[in-house]
């Protein structure tokens, strides 16, 4: 089974990558970002929830997202590996994952790291704001506060699969083909050694 957590600050093209990865490597997408937007656009209460937080750049709590990759993982037993986007986004929530997937008889296989500086993140934030709808992308200090909460709340996730010898880094800047040949450089190094 491959199962990659894609991780990197809000913009960094997690979920443009994920889009690409799946159809590659067959794998299930979850992408907690896109699953709490699908809450809020039903109207439960869980989205109305999330809604307050998201709005404003904050992360939603851990049992709440936690809870959603459960159920998803239920959902795809047979599945073939999966992409975690966005999640985890705490090492709380780093830890559930890993007991879960225990329950599966199954691990993360590796973590890839995209990395794009500050600067170029609020650019793309901003840009993508300009036709998303998303609240959290329309202004510049909710931007900035979502990359404030990513370098405080989201960051230690990286030691934890760095200790687990998990961690790969990829430079997010340049053109997305390239950035994709580059992840999956990475993946099938990791794929030969587990083989
Ligand atoms: P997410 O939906 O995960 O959103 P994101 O961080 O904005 O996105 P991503 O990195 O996927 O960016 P994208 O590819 O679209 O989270 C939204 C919110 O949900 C969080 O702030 C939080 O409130 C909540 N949440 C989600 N998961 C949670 C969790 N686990 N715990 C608690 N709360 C959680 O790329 C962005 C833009 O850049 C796009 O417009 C794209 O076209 C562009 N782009 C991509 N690659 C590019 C490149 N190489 N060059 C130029 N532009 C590029």
């Amino acid at each position: 089974m491959l199962n990659l957590v894609l991780f990197g600050p809000p913009g960094a093209g997690k979920g443009t990558q994920s889009e690409k990865l799946i159809k590659k490597y067959n794998l299930v997408h979850l992408s907690t970002g896109d699953l709490l937007r699908s809450q809020i656009a039903a109207g439960t209460e869980l989205g109305l929830r999330a809604k307050q937080l998201m709005d404003q750049g904050l992360l939603v709590p851990d049992e709440v997202v936690i809870g959603m990759i459960e159920y998803k993982l239920r959902e795809n037993q047979e599945a073939a590996g999966f992409i975690f986007d966005g999640f985890p986004r705490t090492v709380n929530q780093a830890v559930a994952l890993d007991d879960l997937l225990t329950q599966y008889n199954t691990e993360i296989t590796t973590m890839i790291s995209l990395v794009v500086e500050d600067e170029e993140l609020i650019r793309r934030l901003l840009k993508r704001g300009e036709t998303s709808g998303r609240p959290d992308d329309r202004d510049e200090e909710t931007a900035r506060r979502r990359v404030r909460v990513y370098n405080s709340e989201t960051m230690p996730v990286a030691d934890f699969y760095e200790k687990q010898g998990k961690y790969l880094a990829v430079d997010g800047i340049g053109e997305i083909e390239s950035i994709f040949t580059a992840i999956c450089q990475k993946i099938e190094q990791v794929s030969v050694k587990t083989q």
